[in-house]
Protein backbone atom coordinates (compact mmCIF):
# COMPACT_ATOMS: atom_id res chain seq x y z
CA UNK A 1 0.00 0.00 0.00
CA UNK A 2 1.43 3.26 -0.71
CA UNK A 3 -0.13 6.49 0.14
CA UNK A 4 0.12 9.33 -2.86
CA UNK A 5 -2.82 11.38 -1.40
CA UNK A 6 -3.62 11.82 1.75
CA UNK A 7 -6.48 13.90 2.94
CA UNK A 8 -6.91 15.55 6.28
CA UNK A 9 -10.49 16.77 7.13
CA UNK A 10 -10.23 19.52 9.79
CA UNK A 11 -7.55 22.15 9.71
CA UNK A 12 -8.11 23.18 13.49
CA UNK A 13 -5.16 23.10 16.13
CA UNK A 14 -4.63 19.52 15.20
CA UNK A 15 -5.64 18.63 11.60
CA UNK A 16 -3.34 21.47 10.06
CA UNK A 17 -0.16 20.68 11.93
CA UNK A 18 -0.48 16.61 11.30
CA UNK A 19 -1.49 17.92 6.94
CA UNK A 20 1.70 19.89 7.04
CA UNK A 21 3.63 17.90 8.56
CA UNK A 22 2.85 14.85 5.95
CA UNK A 23 3.06 17.25 3.47
CA UNK A 24 6.44 18.19 4.43
CA UNK A 25 7.73 14.53 3.89
CA UNK A 26 6.94 15.17 0.49
CA UNK A 27 3.67 13.77 0.23
CA UNK A 28 0.67 15.52 -1.39
CA UNK A 29 -1.87 16.68 1.20
CA UNK A 30 -5.51 18.01 0.48
CA UNK A 31 -6.79 20.07 3.39
CA UNK A 32 -10.61 20.50 3.92
CA UNK A 33 -12.04 22.40 5.95
CA UNK A 34 -15.74 24.33 6.03
CA UNK A 35 -14.00 27.18 7.14
CA UNK A 36 -13.44 29.64 3.85
CA UNK A 37 -11.16 32.16 5.75
CA UNK A 38 -9.23 29.19 7.24
CA UNK A 39 -8.51 27.66 3.46
CA UNK A 40 -7.81 31.22 1.87
CA UNK A 41 -4.93 31.49 4.68
CA UNK A 42 -3.38 28.36 4.30
CA UNK A 43 -3.10 28.72 0.76
CA UNK A 44 -1.80 31.96 1.11
CA UNK A 45 1.01 30.11 3.14
CA UNK A 46 -0.03 31.81 6.26
CA UNK A 47 -1.89 30.01 9.06
CA UNK A 48 -5.18 31.20 11.36
CA UNK A 49 -3.97 29.53 14.61
CA UNK A 50 -0.98 30.29 17.24
CA UNK A 51 1.53 27.12 17.56
CA UNK A 52 5.05 27.78 17.30
CA UNK A 53 6.84 26.52 14.19
CA UNK A 54 4.02 25.55 12.15
CA UNK A 55 3.68 29.23 9.93
CA UNK A 56 7.02 27.76 8.95
CA UNK A 57 6.05 24.22 7.78
CA UNK A 58 2.55 25.45 6.52
CA UNK A 59 4.69 28.05 4.33
CA UNK A 60 7.16 25.81 3.29
CA UNK A 61 4.32 22.70 2.60
CA UNK A 62 2.13 25.60 0.46
CA UNK A 63 4.76 26.96 -1.48
CA UNK A 64 6.49 23.65 -2.10
CA UNK A 65 3.41 22.56 -3.79
CA UNK A 66 2.39 19.51 -1.14
CA UNK A 67 -0.01 21.13 0.83
CA UNK A 68 -3.53 22.33 -0.26
CA UNK A 69 -6.83 23.51 1.16
CA UNK A 70 -10.46 23.27 0.08
CA UNK A 71 -13.89 23.68 1.01
CA UNK A 72 -15.10 20.27 -0.44
CA UNK A 73 -13.61 17.16 -0.29
CA UNK A 74 -11.30 15.79 -3.01
CA UNK A 75 -10.22 11.65 -3.77
CA UNK A 76 -7.35 10.29 -1.71
CA UNK A 77 -5.69 7.45 -0.69
CA UNK A 78 -6.16 8.14 3.12
CA UNK A 79 -8.20 10.33 5.00
CA UNK A 80 -7.50 11.63 8.24
CA UNK A 81 -10.70 13.27 10.12
CA UNK A 82 -9.33 15.60 13.02
CA UNK A 83 -12.51 17.29 13.25
CA UNK A 84 -13.76 18.34 16.68
CA UNK A 85 -15.69 16.45 19.63
CA UNK A 86 -17.31 19.06 21.95
CA UNK A 87 -19.87 18.38 24.56
CA UNK A 88 -23.56 19.41 24.29
CA UNK A 89 -25.37 21.36 27.37
CA UNK A 90 -25.90 18.29 29.53
CA UNK A 91 -22.51 16.98 28.69
CA UNK A 92 -22.97 14.53 26.09
CA UNK A 93 -21.02 14.24 23.63
CA UNK A 94 -22.01 15.79 20.32
CA UNK A 95 -20.71 13.62 17.02
CA UNK A 96 -22.28 15.96 14.67
CA UNK A 97 -18.71 17.25 13.15
CA UNK A 98 -18.01 13.41 12.70
CA UNK A 99 -21.16 12.90 11.13
CA UNK A 100 -20.37 15.50 8.60
CA UNK A 101 -16.96 14.90 7.88
CA UNK A 102 -18.18 11.36 7.12
CA UNK A 103 -20.99 12.76 4.68
CA UNK A 104 -18.05 15.59 2.96
CA UNK A 105 -15.79 12.11 2.04
CA UNK A 106 -18.09 9.47 1.55
CA UNK A 107 -18.90 10.43 -2.68
CA UNK A 108 -15.03 10.18 -3.27
CA UNK A 109 -13.92 7.16 -1.41
CA UNK A 110 -12.86 4.42 -3.69
CA UNK A 111 -11.99 0.76 -2.86
CA UNK A 112 -8.52 0.58 -0.99
CA UNK A 113 -9.04 3.79 0.70
CA UNK A 114 -7.95 4.20 4.26
CA UNK A 115 -10.51 6.39 6.76
CA UNK A 116 -8.81 7.18 9.76
CA UNK A 117 -10.56 9.17 12.96
CA UNK A 118 -8.30 11.16 15.06
CA UNK A 119 -11.08 13.07 17.31
CA UNK A 120 -10.97 12.89 20.75
CA UNK A 121 -13.89 10.41 20.51
CA UNK A 122 -16.12 8.07 23.22
CA UNK A 123 -15.47 4.76 22.72
CA UNK A 124 -17.77 2.99 19.67
CA UNK A 125 -17.57 6.42 17.93
CA UNK A 126 -15.24 4.90 14.69
CA UNK A 127 -17.96 1.88 14.38
CA UNK A 128 -20.52 4.69 14.32
CA UNK A 129 -18.09 6.62 11.56
CA UNK A 130 -17.73 3.63 9.67
CA UNK A 131 -21.92 2.52 9.86
CA UNK A 132 -22.54 6.11 8.36
CA UNK A 133 -19.79 5.84 5.86
CA UNK A 134 -21.44 2.53 4.95
CA UNK A 135 -24.83 4.43 5.02
CA UNK A 136 -23.53 6.74 2.24
CA UNK A 137 -22.23 4.20 0.15
CA UNK A 138 -23.74 1.06 -0.30
CA UNK A 139 -21.77 0.43 -3.02
CA UNK A 140 -18.62 -0.25 -1.29
CA UNK A 141 -18.09 -2.53 1.87
CA UNK A 142 -16.26 -1.59 5.25
CA UNK A 143 -14.66 -3.47 8.16
CA UNK A 144 -18.10 -4.17 9.79
CA UNK A 145 -19.78 -6.31 7.51
CA UNK A 146 -16.46 -7.76 5.39
CA UNK A 147 -13.71 -7.74 8.35
CA UNK A 148 -10.68 -7.67 6.54
CA UNK A 149 -11.82 -8.17 3.03
CA UNK A 150 -14.05 -4.72 3.00
CA UNK A 151 -13.22 -2.07 0.27
CA UNK A 152 -12.73 0.52 2.95
CA UNK A 153 -10.16 0.25 5.82
CA UNK A 154 -11.10 2.19 8.86
CA UNK A 155 -8.95 2.71 12.34
CA UNK A 156 -8.82 4.99 15.07
CA UNK A 157 -5.82 6.75 16.22
CA UNK A 158 -5.82 10.11 18.91
CA UNK A 159 -4.30 12.70 18.80
CA UNK A 160 -1.92 13.42 21.75
CA UNK A 161 0.43 16.54 21.29
CA UNK A 162 0.27 18.78 23.52
CA UNK A 163 -0.65 22.58 22.75
CA UNK A 164 2.55 24.67 22.57
CA UNK A 165 4.74 21.44 21.19
CA UNK A 166 2.45 20.50 18.56
CA UNK A 167 5.40 19.74 15.42
CA UNK A 168 8.09 18.33 17.99
CA UNK A 169 5.42 15.50 19.32
CA UNK A 170 3.37 14.80 16.14
CA UNK A 171 6.72 13.44 15.13
CA UNK A 172 8.35 12.14 18.28
CA UNK A 173 5.42 10.77 20.51
CA UNK A 174 3.95 6.85 20.44
CA UNK A 175 0.78 6.89 18.51
CA UNK A 176 -1.90 4.07 19.69
CA UNK A 177 -3.29 2.83 16.18
CA UNK A 178 -6.82 1.07 16.98
CA UNK A 179 -8.11 -0.56 13.80
CA UNK A 180 -11.01 -2.28 12.77
CA UNK A 181 -9.18 -5.19 11.94
CA UNK A 182 -5.76 -6.25 11.95
CA UNK A 183 -5.28 -5.32 7.89
CA UNK A 184 -6.85 -2.03 9.09
CA UNK A 185 -4.12 -1.69 11.51
CA UNK A 186 -1.32 -2.24 9.77
CA UNK A 187 -2.51 0.03 6.84
CA UNK A 188 -2.93 2.81 9.58
CA UNK A 189 0.48 2.17 10.79
CA UNK A 190 2.04 2.32 7.35
CA UNK A 191 0.43 5.59 6.61
CA UNK A 192 2.12 7.25 10.65
CA UNK A 193 5.09 5.88 9.69
CA UNK A 194 4.98 7.93 6.58
CA UNK A 195 6.60 11.05 9.60
CA UNK A 196 6.32 9.56 12.72
CA UNK A 197 9.47 8.42 14.88
CA UNK A 198 7.70 7.59 17.79
CA UNK A 199 6.25 3.87 17.92
CA UNK A 200 2.80 2.59 16.44
CA UNK A 201 1.52 0.35 18.43
CA UNK A 202 -1.74 -1.33 17.35
CA UNK A 203 -4.85 -2.47 19.25
CA UNK A 204 -8.09 -1.80 18.43
CA UNK A 205 -10.81 0.56 18.03
CA UNK A 206 -12.11 0.84 21.07
CA UNK A 207 -9.36 0.72 23.07
CA UNK A 208 -7.36 3.18 20.89
CA UNK A 209 -10.57 5.52 22.06
CA UNK A 210 -10.97 4.33 25.83
CA UNK A 211 -7.10 5.33 25.49
CA UNK A 212 -7.05 8.91 25.08
CA UNK A 213 -9.63 9.54 27.30
CA UNK A 214 -7.66 7.65 29.63
CA UNK A 215 -4.83 9.82 29.63
CA UNK A 216 -6.82 12.77 30.00
CA UNK A 217 -8.69 11.55 32.42
CA UNK A 218 -5.84 10.51 34.77
CA UNK A 219 -4.65 14.19 34.68
CA UNK A 220 -7.78 15.18 35.33
CA UNK A 221 -8.37 13.19 38.17
CA UNK A 222 -4.91 13.40 39.86
CA UNK A 223 -5.34 17.46 39.21
CA UNK A 224 -8.43 17.54 41.03
CA UNK A 225 -6.60 15.90 44.08
CA UNK A 226 -3.69 18.30 43.84
CA UNK A 227 -6.87 20.86 43.69
CA UNK A 228 -8.95 19.25 46.61
CA UNK A 229 -5.69 19.57 48.87
CA UNK A 230 -5.20 23.01 48.13
CA UNK A 231 -8.53 23.97 49.69
CA UNK A 232 -8.08 21.62 52.78
CA UNK A 233 -4.72 22.74 53.02
CA UNK A 234 -6.27 26.46 52.89
CA UNK A 235 -8.67 25.27 55.49
CA UNK A 236 -5.91 23.86 58.01
CA UNK A 237 -3.42 26.72 56.93
CA UNK A 238 -0.48 24.88 55.43
CA UNK A 239 1.07 25.80 52.64
CA UNK A 240 -0.42 23.13 49.66
CA UNK A 241 3.03 23.85 47.58
CA UNK A 242 5.16 22.97 49.98
CA UNK A 243 3.10 20.05 51.41
CA UNK A 244 2.99 18.26 47.97
CA UNK A 245 7.26 18.89 47.11
CA UNK A 246 7.71 17.35 50.21
CA UNK A 247 5.26 14.28 49.82
CA UNK A 248 6.64 13.95 46.26
CA UNK A 249 10.25 13.36 47.51
CA UNK A 250 8.21 9.89 48.43
CA UNK A 251 9.79 7.74 45.91
CA UNK A 252 6.65 6.33 44.93
CA UNK A 253 4.42 9.92 45.46
CA UNK A 254 3.99 12.32 42.14
CA UNK A 255 1.30 14.73 42.62
CA UNK A 256 0.37 17.46 40.25
CA UNK A 257 -0.16 21.50 40.88
CA UNK A 258 -3.15 22.71 42.32
CA UNK A 259 -4.34 25.58 40.08
CA UNK A 260 -7.40 27.95 39.72
CA UNK A 261 -9.43 24.96 37.67
CA UNK A 262 -8.80 23.45 34.64
CA UNK A 263 -8.71 24.65 31.30
CA UNK A 264 -8.16 23.72 27.43
CA UNK A 265 -10.40 21.89 25.40
CA UNK A 266 -9.11 17.95 26.22
CA UNK A 267 -8.43 17.74 29.88
CA UNK A 268 -12.08 19.42 31.12
CA UNK A 269 -13.86 17.53 28.32
CA UNK A 270 -12.63 14.20 27.55
CA UNK A 271 -14.07 12.49 31.05
CA UNK A 272 -17.02 13.76 30.13
CA UNK A 273 -17.03 11.03 27.44
CA UNK A 274 -16.46 8.50 29.98
CA UNK A 275 -19.20 9.58 32.25
CA UNK A 276 -21.75 9.91 29.35
CA UNK A 277 -20.73 5.82 28.64
CA UNK A 278 -20.84 4.53 31.72
CA UNK A 279 -22.26 6.85 34.33
CA UNK A 280 -23.08 4.40 37.05
CA UNK A 281 -19.42 2.99 37.18
CA UNK A 282 -17.25 6.19 36.34
CA UNK A 283 -17.60 7.91 39.68
CA UNK A 284 -14.00 9.02 40.85
CA UNK A 285 -13.64 10.48 37.20
CA UNK A 286 -17.12 12.35 37.56
CA UNK A 287 -16.10 13.59 41.24
CA UNK A 288 -12.85 14.80 39.63
CA UNK A 289 -14.49 17.00 37.00
CA UNK A 290 -16.62 18.28 39.63
CA UNK A 291 -14.10 19.59 42.01
CA UNK A 292 -11.74 21.46 39.29
CA UNK A 293 -15.08 22.81 38.08
CA UNK A 294 -15.53 24.64 41.31
CA UNK A 295 -12.25 25.23 41.55
CA UNK A 296 -12.54 28.69 39.78
CA UNK A 297 -15.97 29.26 42.01
CA UNK A 298 -13.37 28.85 44.93
CA UNK A 299 -10.98 31.56 44.18
CA UNK A 300 -13.48 33.52 43.53
CA UNK A 301 -14.73 33.53 47.15
CA UNK A 302 -11.46 33.81 48.33
CA UNK A 303 -10.90 37.28 46.00
CA UNK A 304 -14.25 38.52 47.67
CA UNK A 305 -13.15 37.12 51.04
CA UNK A 306 -9.72 39.68 50.60
CA UNK A 307 -12.14 42.95 49.06
CA UNK A 308 -14.06 42.38 52.05
CA UNK A 309 -11.25 42.36 54.81
CA UNK A 310 -9.78 45.68 52.90
CA UNK A 311 -13.10 47.28 53.52
CA UNK A 312 -13.88 46.34 56.92
CA UNK A 313 -10.09 47.13 58.11
CA UNK A 314 -8.86 50.18 56.22
CA UNK A 315 -10.44 53.18 54.93
CA UNK A 316 -11.02 52.21 51.64
CA UNK A 317 -14.06 52.23 49.85
CA UNK A 318 -15.62 49.01 47.62
CA UNK A 319 -15.37 51.19 45.03
CA UNK A 320 -11.87 52.65 45.53
CA UNK A 321 -9.85 48.87 45.27
CA UNK A 322 -8.29 47.57 42.30
CA UNK A 323 -7.72 43.80 41.26
CA UNK A 324 -5.19 43.02 39.67
CA UNK A 325 -5.38 39.80 37.68
CA UNK A 326 -2.23 37.75 36.63
CA UNK A 327 -2.88 35.56 33.67
CA UNK A 328 -5.59 34.98 31.75
CA UNK A 329 -4.61 32.12 29.34
CA UNK A 330 -5.53 28.82 29.60
CA UNK A 331 -2.28 27.41 31.02
CA UNK A 332 1.73 28.92 31.34
CA UNK A 333 3.71 30.46 28.73
CA UNK A 334 0.63 30.44 25.31
CA UNK A 335 -1.47 32.84 24.56
CA UNK A 336 -4.27 30.07 24.41
CA UNK A 337 -7.61 32.14 26.24
CA UNK A 338 -9.99 29.22 25.07
CA UNK A 339 -11.50 27.72 27.74
CA UNK A 340 -9.52 29.38 30.58
CA UNK A 341 -10.40 28.94 34.31
CA UNK A 342 -8.37 32.39 34.56
CA UNK A 343 -10.40 33.90 32.16
CA UNK A 344 -13.56 33.04 33.60
CA UNK A 345 -12.33 34.21 36.98
CA UNK A 346 -11.24 37.42 35.07
CA UNK A 347 -14.58 37.91 33.32
CA UNK A 348 -16.68 37.89 36.68
CA UNK A 349 -14.57 39.79 38.38
CA UNK A 350 -14.39 42.94 35.69
CA UNK A 351 -18.14 42.34 35.27
CA UNK A 352 -18.46 42.74 39.43
CA UNK A 353 -15.96 45.53 40.02
CA UNK A 354 -16.33 47.12 36.60
CA UNK A 355 -13.44 49.59 35.68
CA UNK A 356 -11.91 48.15 39.04
CA UNK A 357 -9.65 45.56 37.15
CA UNK A 358 -6.42 45.56 35.74
CA UNK A 359 -5.14 42.46 33.63
CA UNK A 360 -1.51 41.08 33.32
CA UNK A 361 -0.93 38.42 30.58
CA UNK A 362 2.56 39.03 28.89
CA UNK A 363 1.51 36.38 25.95
CA UNK A 364 -1.38 38.83 23.91
CA UNK A 365 -1.24 42.24 22.58
CA UNK A 366 -4.75 43.38 23.53
CA UNK A 367 -7.43 42.34 25.51
CA UNK A 368 -10.82 39.88 24.72
CA UNK A 369 -13.87 42.23 23.83
CA UNK A 370 -16.03 40.53 27.08
CA UNK A 371 -13.10 41.90 29.09
CA UNK A 372 -12.88 45.24 27.17
CA UNK A 373 -16.81 46.03 27.59
CA UNK A 374 -16.36 45.60 31.42
CA UNK A 375 -13.20 48.73 31.36
CA UNK A 376 -10.42 46.06 32.50
CA UNK A 377 -7.36 47.33 31.20
CA UNK A 378 -4.35 45.36 29.92
CA UNK A 379 -1.23 46.39 31.93
CA UNK A 380 2.52 45.56 33.25
CA UNK A 381 3.31 43.58 35.92
CA UNK A 382 5.46 46.37 37.60
CA UNK A 383 2.32 48.87 37.57
CA UNK A 384 -0.11 46.28 38.75
CA UNK A 385 1.99 45.50 41.54
CA UNK A 386 1.95 49.14 42.79
CA UNK A 387 -1.35 50.35 41.67
CA UNK A 388 -3.97 47.05 43.17
CA UNK A 389 -5.12 46.07 46.63
CA UNK A 390 -5.99 42.85 45.82
CA UNK A 391 -3.75 40.78 43.19
CA UNK A 392 -5.13 37.40 41.96
CA UNK A 393 -2.11 34.78 40.67
CA UNK A 394 -4.00 32.78 38.05
CA UNK A 395 -1.08 31.52 35.88
CA UNK A 396 2.59 31.02 36.13
CA UNK A 397 3.75 32.54 33.32
CA UNK A 398 7.48 32.67 33.21
CA UNK A 399 7.24 36.25 33.70
CA UNK A 400 5.55 36.21 36.64
CA UNK A 401 8.13 33.38 37.83
CA UNK A 402 10.44 35.64 37.42
CA UNK A 403 9.55 38.73 38.50
CA UNK A 404 10.33 39.27 42.14
CA UNK A 405 7.69 41.47 43.89
CA UNK A 406 7.47 43.06 47.51
CA UNK A 407 3.95 43.53 48.44
CA UNK A 408 2.60 46.39 50.86
CA UNK A 409 0.92 45.54 54.25
CA UNK A 410 -2.34 46.77 52.76
CA UNK A 411 -2.26 44.28 49.73
CA UNK A 412 -3.75 40.82 49.59
CA UNK A 413 -2.48 38.59 47.12
CA UNK A 414 -4.40 35.07 46.44
CA UNK A 415 -1.95 32.98 44.51
CA UNK A 416 -3.53 30.41 43.05
CA UNK A 417 -0.36 28.63 41.72
CA UNK A 418 1.68 29.22 44.87
CA UNK A 419 4.68 31.23 43.00
CA UNK A 420 4.94 34.84 45.04
CA UNK A 421 3.66 32.89 48.25
N1 LIG B 1 -2.94 21.82 35.09
C1 LIG B 1 -2.99 21.96 36.46
N2 LIG B 1 -2.05 21.31 37.22
C2 LIG B 1 -1.08 20.51 36.65
C3 LIG B 1 -1.06 20.36 35.25
C4 LIG B 1 -2.00 21.02 34.49
O1 LIG B 1 -3.84 22.66 37.01
O2 LIG B 1 -0.27 19.98 37.41
C5 LIG B 1 -3.95 22.50 34.25
C6 LIG B 1 -3.35 23.51 33.27
O3 LIG B 1 -3.09 24.73 33.86
C7 LIG B 1 -4.43 23.56 32.22
C8 LIG B 1 -4.99 22.13 32.20
O4 LIG B 1 -4.58 21.56 33.43
O5 LIG B 1 -5.45 24.45 32.60
C9 LIG B 1 -4.51 21.27 31.06
O6 LIG B 1 -3.14 21.50 30.77
P1 LIG B 1 -2.11 20.36 30.31
O7 LIG B 1 -0.85 21.04 29.94
O8 LIG B 1 -2.00 19.31 31.38
O9 LIG B 1 -2.80 19.63 29.08
P2 LIG B 1 -3.44 20.16 27.67
O10 LIG B 1 -4.93 20.28 27.86
O11 LIG B 1 -2.73 21.32 27.11
O12 LIG B 1 -3.13 18.89 26.72
C10 LIG B 1 -3.58 17.60 27.09
C11 LIG B 1 -2.40 16.63 27.02
N3 LIG B 1 -2.77 15.37 27.65
C12 LIG B 1 -2.00 14.79 28.62
O13 LIG B 1 -1.00 15.31 29.05
C13 LIG B 1 -2.46 13.46 29.12
C14 LIG B 1 -2.00 16.40 25.57
O14 LIG B 1 -0.98 15.41 25.48
C15 LIG B 1 -3.23 15.97 24.75
O15 LIG B 1 -2.90 15.75 23.38
C16 LIG B 1 -4.24 17.07 24.84
O16 LIG B 1 -4.63 17.20 26.22
C17 LIG B 1 -5.42 16.68 23.97
O17 LIG B 1 -5.52 17.18 22.83
O18 LIG B 1 -6.22 15.82 24.39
Amino acid sequence: MSFKTISVVGLGYIGLPTAAVFASRKVQVIGVDVNEHAVDTINRGDIHIVEPQLDIVVRAAVTEGYLKATTTAEPADAFLIAVPTPFKDNYQPDLAYIQSAANAIAPVLKKGDLVVLESTSPVGTTEQMAAWLAQARPDLTFPQTHGENSDIRVAHCPERVLPGHVIRELVENDRVIGGMTAKCSQYAVELYKICVHGECVITNARTAEMAKLTENSFRDVNIAFANELSIICDELDINVWELIALANRHPRVNILQPGPGVGGHCIAVDPWFIVSKTPELARLIHTARTVNDGKPGWVLEKVEQAISDIVHHSSKQLNDIQIACFGVAFKPNIDDLRESPALDISKALAAKYQGQVTIVEPNIKSLPDDLLAHDARLVDIESAVRDSDVLVMLVDHKQFKEASIALGEQQKLIDSKGIWL
